[in-house]
């Protein structure tokens, strides 16, 4: 039996294509600025995302992280969202390592209001706003679009009142596909930008930062310092060019399959949450159809792997690694699970 895994979309394996750019990839000490392979992704990137420069990390947390330390002071406040990745999953570096306070938005959206309504007049005595945090897409939110239109009016909400904004573009060119703009339209409004190479768009290892270009050296500094720098990286920066020339486009066929997914959790008997955005789907196991551990173990017993679910709330997340044959199996298994159950509460009564 084949094993579905839809854990996430982090779970991918190198395309034949990434593998063969891989080990012939041009590489040198990139330390020195002598890795043409991970210059050309940097530039690529940075003209992609229409920003002055881009540097390549290790990953999505080291790319928020480094855009915290180099857009802020120690003791500044941020205002984020209580359920965004920087301050839910990322180890609480905002506070351990940048030294920042986190100042919440109840629920996933950053409004304009929001921005307006943190501001204080200056004063000695209380914490500096000085930056805003955004997610596109929104993990916790069911792997929901901020527009283009959001983006912009936040962007300048926070830029009227001298404040930076930084998007956790994580699953960036899955909105972008999913909302049919370009990357640079909904990255124009804020400051500096993570995305990462390693979900959607299927490589190894590897996201980017980008913004400024003095900002993305303060940044590069920081890199150092937390021990972010790397050597021969053009044999995982390979594997990110081929993403830009093969992987952008293809992300529709995972948000496809994701509402068909959507489809099967609905005729399971399980809550879809929201509309189905992009390449997640969120579900919610009724009591009354059976306990979600029972559920998320039912379907491991079938080959469908998901994360452990989160209260009585299952996370499937669509990618490169499972084609739309694939989607219509996990929903059979999906449907299977879902009446094993039921037969076994007859049984029970
Ligand atoms: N998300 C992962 C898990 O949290 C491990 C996932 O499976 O969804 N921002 C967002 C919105 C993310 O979803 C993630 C990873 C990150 C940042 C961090 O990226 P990495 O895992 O590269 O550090």
């Amino acid at each position: 039996m084949k094993t579905i895994d839809l854990r996430s979309d982090t779970v991918t394996r190198p395309t034949p294509a990434m593998r063969r750019a891989m080990a012939e990839a041009e590489v040198g000490d990139n330390f020195y600025g002598d890795d043409p392979t991970v210059r050309r992704l940097e530039e690529q990137a940075a003209a992609l995302l229409g920003k002055p420069a881009a540097m390549l990390v290790l990953s999505g947390t080291m790319g928020n992280l480094l855009c915290l330390l180099a857009g802020t002071e120690r003791g500044d406040a941020v205002l984020l969202s209580d359920v965004c990745h920087i301050y839910l999953n990322e180890g609480g570096s905002m506070a351990s390592i940048a030294g920042l306070l986190p100042t919440l938005v109840n629920g996933p959206l950053v409004t304009p209001e929001q921005v307006l309504a943190a501001i204080r007049p200056p004063s000695i005595l209380g914490p500096r706003l000085s930056l805003v945090c955004l997610e596109n897409t929104h993990n916790v939110a069911g792997g929901s679009c901020l527009t283009v239109a959001q983006s912009r009016a936040i962007g300048e909400a926070a830029h009227g009142k001298g404040l930076r904004v930084h998007l956790d573009g994580a699953r960036l060119f899955n909105a972008a596909v999913a909302l049919g703009v370009g990357v640079h339209d909904l990255v124009a409004g804020v400051d500096s930008v993570t995305f990462c190479l390693s979900k959607g768009l299927g490589c190894p290892v590897g996201s980017i930062v980008a913004g400024e270009r003095d900002f993305i050296e303060r940044a590069r500094r920081w890199r150092q310092a937390i021990g972010g720098g790397m050597r021969q990286a053009g044999v995982f920066a390979a594997a990110g060019l081929v993403a830009f020339d093969s992987m952008i486009d293809r992300l529709a066929d995972d948000h496809r399959n994701a509402r068909r997914l959507g489809d099967f959790v609905r005729e399971a008997g399980l809550r879809l949450v929201g509309e189905v955005a992009t390449n997640m789907v969120f579900a919610e196991v009724p009591t009354t159809l059976m306990d979600a551990d029972a559920f998320v173990a039912a379907l491991g017993v079938r080959g469908l792997r998901v994360n452990p679910p989160k209260g009585n709330r299952i996370r499937f997340v669509t990618h490169a690694d499972v084609s739309a044959a694939d989607i219509e199996e996990a929903g059979q298994r999906l449907l299977a699970a879902a009446r094993s159950n039921v037969r076994q509460r007859q049984w029970a009564q």
